[in-house]
This record gives C-alpha cells, structure tokens and sequence, in this order.
C-alpha cells in the first residue's frame, strides 16, 4: 500500500523540477519523486560508513592482443571468485572484447575490485554501477532448486 504525503516547493523550484521531468521522460511527479528518494537512499547505503551489500555491474573495453591482459583478467576474477558471479563476454571486432561482469558484495569489496580492474593497462572505459541491496550476502541463502528461500515472491 502506497503512503501519500503532500510536499510544499517554492514556484520556482517547482519549474525547474517540472523541466526535469520532462528532460528524463517521466510523466507524473510521483515517480520522479520516488527515484530521486531511492537515489538519495542508495548513495547512503552504499557509503563507506554504512558498507551495505550490492550488486556491482562492471563494464570495460580491452584489445585482447594487449600483453598478458585476457589472462590477467580471468586469473583477477578467479581470486575474486566469492565477489564475480558472472561474466559476459563480447568479441567485438578483430581485436577489441568487451565485458560486463556481475558482482555481488560489501560495497567498499566490490568498489574496490572494480577499480583494480579498471586501474590495468589496456582496460577503457570502466565503468561501475552498484545497486544497493537490502540483505548483507551472507545473510542471504542461496536460491534452492524449489525456491527453499523463505520468502514470498511478488505477485
Ligand atoms: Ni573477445
């Protein structure tokens, strides 16, 4: 169930928050709203002070002739095996791959991987987004075979 609350803003501020909108392509203030709420809380709970569990999503661009760099990699990912969960691989030309990678972990493990990853020679364009979680990782069971972790999924 959805809570309302009433928010009072200045004409002013409210036009330029109108003209956000629009920029975005949101079509009602109330979802606006909410993502700039998650967005506020999310910066939060990945702050270093609060080091709450994540999803990573790594994303990067390297010339797989670059020395030594594919086997690097994989050996980095290897010794980071409890923060990768997996891998998307993309031969994008003749030389160039790109990756995508999941992680999942205590933000400042994940931050730091990631920017170990970023920080090699030959890699471009790193980029990481991490997504806030409500459960620390080990609080979190593995998903059973027939859905044995106790709790009910959204209808
Ligand atoms: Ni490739």
């Amino acid at each position: 169930m959805s809570e309302r609350f009433t928010v009072s803003v200045e004409p002013g501020l409210a036009q330029e928050f109108d003209d956000f909108m629009k920029r975005k392509g949101y079509s009602n203030r109330s979802e606006a709203v909410r993502d700039l709420i998650r967005g506020a809380l999310a910066t939060e709970r990945l702050d270093p002070d609060q080091d709450g569990a994540c999803v990573g999503v790594l994303s990067y661009m390297y010339d797989h002739h670059e020395r030594e760099l594919s086997k690097r990699l994989t050996q980095a990912h290897h010794a980071h095996y409890n923060l990768t969960v997996t891998t998307l691989h993309m031969h994008l030309d003749h030389d160039l791959c790109v990756e995508s990678v999941l992680l999942r972990g205590r933000a400042s493990d994940v931050q730091a991987f990631a920017e170990s990853v970023v920080a090699r020679p030959g890699i471009r364009h790193g980029r990481l987004h991490r997504i806030p979680l409500e459960h620390a990782p080990e609080e979190r069971p593995a998903a059973g075979p027939h859905h044995g972790h106790g709790h009910e999924h959204d209808r």
